[in-house]
């Protein structure tokens, strides 16, 4: 089977039919993403979360690791207010000043915007052989140890393409500009990084009762700007141990696809 997105014009991809967990984890691990429908609440997000792995408590989740992601007036001016509000994401990692992020999210619509709103996705495997391909001394740079520090109280320092587990995989982070602290050659490539992100990403409009799940070690998330009053959910989640390896798999380093 080739890569899920392969010959889909970005605004074409189909929402898939109701996808079941142990499908759900074999399209992540071939795709390192799964598209589902057919959930309409907090607690049947929760349930689905639980049979991939561990739900990770956030900031500005509930007592069941589930935040609502919607226009929140009183977080304005925090930092990463641009969640709570109607203004576009650029494609990014959760949590990427962690020393391990989640592994994965799991996302649902539960509200569609009137207008916008569209999820935006990039494949790091994509990013990093773009990058290889067109800008090899700006990965080069983004794979040092001393490309970027992230966070204030999580502190992460290394490199935006960090090797995982055996080494084998790499860990994609990418947080916006202003939220890192690079090293000069870093910052020097980030303008490539941006372009080759930029000519990976792909939207999918998600109407209510339609998620994703999505390998937050390997592919970037964000969203289109909208209007109208909008609602995800969002659910961090540790993979059970042994269940899925995330990350982007050496195969996708090299072009080959396997
Ligand atoms: O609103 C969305 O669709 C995604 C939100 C998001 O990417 C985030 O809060 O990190």
């Amino acid at each position: 089977m080739g890569p899920f997105f392969e010959n889909v014009r970005p605004d074409s991809i189909p929402v898939e039919r109701l996808v079941r967990p142990g499908e759900i984890l074999a399209r992540l691990a071939q795709y390192g993403i799964a598209i589902f429908h057919g959930l309409d609440s907090a607690p049947s997000l929760v349930a689905l979360a639980r049979t991939l792995g561990t739900a990770l408590p956030h900031p500005d989740s509930d007592a069941h690791a589930v935040t609502v992601i919607t226009e929140r007036e009183a977080v304005a001016g925090r930092a990463f207010a641009d969640g709570f509000s109607r203004a576009a994401l650029a494609p990014h990692t959760d949590r990427a000043d962690m020393l391990v992020p989640p592994g994965l999210l799991v996302n649902l619509c539960v509200v569609q915007a009137e207008t916008g709103g569209e999820s935006v996705f990039a494949d790091g495997g994509a990013i990093y052989r773009l990058l290889a391909a067109r800008a090899p001394e700006a990965l080069q740079a983004l794979s040092q140890p001393n490309a970027v520090a992230y966070g204030r109280s999580h502190v992460y320092a290394g490199p935006i393409f960090e090797p995982s587990g055996s080494g084998r995989r790499l860990r994609i982070r990418v947080w916006p500009p202003e939220q890192g602290r690079f090293s000069q050659a870093a910052e020097a490539a980030l303008g490539e990084l941006k372009l080759a992100i930029d000519a990976q990403a792909l939207t999918i409009g998600l109407a209510a009762g339609q998620g994703y799940v999505v390998d937050n070690h390997r592919w970037l998330h964000g969203r289109r700007a909208y209007l109208g009053n909008r609602v995800m959910l969002r659910i961090g989640v540790e993979p059970h141990q042994g269940a899925l390896l995330t990350g982007i798999p050496s195969v996708l380093q090299r072009g080959v696809q396997g």
